[in-house]
């Protein structure tokens, strides 16, 4: 009998062992790579751009105005932006300090904003423009040095296979009451076959989507190592709001820093070890919004870049641009205002890591090789005391001009004194220098 339930007991241990090792993921060497370089970037530009801009509306506008596919199918003929130039965006990009640009190839409305031969539906076809924006904006990067990621949405309104359908969507869309996903899903995978084909290296694809039918067989293995059997670097993240996936490179989180529920999208979201990214919006919409003028101010955004810094995570700013395929003009002068920051404070988060301690009230600290900046966001006193940082401190200094900053280290922890005249009201940063 005891005999008996070890043989059972080792049988159930190989098993567990043999199946673990089929669907474990192992990134490749230039995956981890990727990785790497992903995490020292931690500045990108998001951009939800499509034809829901013509409505000024919000990206989400075919749902919430509950437009008929037939209706919405009419907006494609409108969509013209004669003003849209790709270096420009790339440019811009670049002199906010981002390192690289994640832009939207397929959106919830099914529309794709690259030349597909697996659908019509998309921006060469269907467009007066009849131009490709993504091999566009695609050579442009690559010829301006940084990098570009696809958003694409798992979700379809458009596509009849999307079925059964999820909790968006709905009756309204007009679509017949029979589909079959796995049809639906040998589509995405063909798109995605395109994007990750024709328009050279991608750095990544930023998913989203999968919330709208959360119990659904989505096929993740099967799309997932078709991605990295065609570009082994090109990392995986998906806006899930659920801990990592296997076969996923990095994970996110929707505007909020890791670990916090304000937005009470992610209850079950736990901090994994892969590479994080945050996003958030310059104003408050996403795709797009004529009415939305309640722009986040320089100091909130700067601020967002550095806690998502201190939190070890990227910061992925978006703007919607208008239908015309310009950025809105007050969104380039605060990304413009970004960059100013940046250019001065570039070293304190570019190829950074987050820590040695977590976020505190007064703000957060990065830290690259013996380097440690304190980056102190919310503080009016002269005296800041932390707990000990481990090892211990050679030196303190106001990062932008290297005057010595004074302090003190012994049992209640390590004191700094900053000067009065050197505070600033966004991000005053102290260069710590730690013994090796
Ligand atoms: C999603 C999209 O729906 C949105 O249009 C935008 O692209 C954004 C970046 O990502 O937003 C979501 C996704 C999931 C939830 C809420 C917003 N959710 O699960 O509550």
């Amino acid at each position: 009998m005891k005999k008996h339930s070890i043989t059972i007991i080792l049988l159930f241990i190989c098993l567990v062992s043999g199946w673990s090792q089929v669907t474990k993921y192992v990134p490749t060497p230039e995956n981890e790579k990727a990785r790497a370089w992903f995490q020292d970037a931690r500045f990108g530009l998001f951009i939800h751009w499509g034809v829901y801009s013509i409505l000024g509306d919000g990206e989400w506008v075919m749902n919430n105005q509950q437009i008929p596919i037939k209706t919405y199918e009419k907006l494609p003929a409108f969509f013209n932006p004669t003003e849209f130039n790709a270096a420009e965006w790339v440019q811009m990009a670049k002199d906010a300090g981002m390192k690289y640009i994640t832009i939207t190839s397929k959106h919830h409305d099914g529309f794709a904003m690259f030349d597909s031969k697996v659908s019509d539906y998309n921006i060469v076809k269907k467009t007066p423009h009849g131009k490709d924006v993504l091999k566009m904006l695609a050579d442009e990067c690559k010829k301006q040095g940084i990098k570009l990621f696809f958003y694409h949405s798992q979700l379809d309104w458009h596509n009849p296979d999307y079925y059964p359908r999820g909790n968006t969507g709905g009756d309204y869309t007009g679509r017949p009451d029979k589909g079959d996903m796995n049809k639906y899903l040998d589509y995405m995978d063909a798109q995605l076959t395109e994007l990750l084909t024709n328009y050279g290296d991608v750095a990544g694809i930023w998913f989203d989507g999968m919330w709208d039918k959360k119990d659904a067989e989505w096929r993740l293995d099967k799309t997932y190592s078709l991605i990295h059997k065609l570009q082994p670097a090109a990392l995986i993240g998906s806006n899930h709001h659920r801990p990592p996936y296997e076969g996923e490179d990095f994970q996110m989180f929707e505007k909020d820093l890791p670990g916090h529920n304000t937005t009470g999208f992610a209850p079950e979201q736990k901090i994994g070890d892969l590479p994080k990214e945050i996003c958030e919006t310059i104003n408050h919409s996403w795709g797009f919004n004529l009415q939305d003028a309640r722009n986040k101010s320089a100091k909130e955004l700067i601020q967002y870049l550095v806690k998502a810094a201190g939190y070890d995570a990227n910061f992925l700013l978006n703007v919607g641009p208008m239908p015309n395929g310009k950025i809105q003009p007050e969104h380039i002068a605060l990304l413009k205002q970004m960059g100013e920051w940046k250019r001065l404070y570039d070293e304190t988060i570019s190829g950074t890591r987050g820590g040695p301690l977590s976020a505190r009230d007064w703000g957060v600290m990065t830290q690259k090789g013996n380097k440690v900046y304190v980056h102190i966001l919310n503080w009016k006193d002269e005296t800041l005391t932390l707990p000990k940082l481990g090892k211990k401190v050679v030196s303190a200094k106001i990062f932008l001009d290297k005057t010595p900053v004074k302090f003190l280290e012994n049992d209640f922890g390590l004191s700094l004194k900053i000067p009065k005249d050197k505070m600033n009201d966004i991000d005053t940063v102290i260069e710590l220098e730690l013994k090796n």
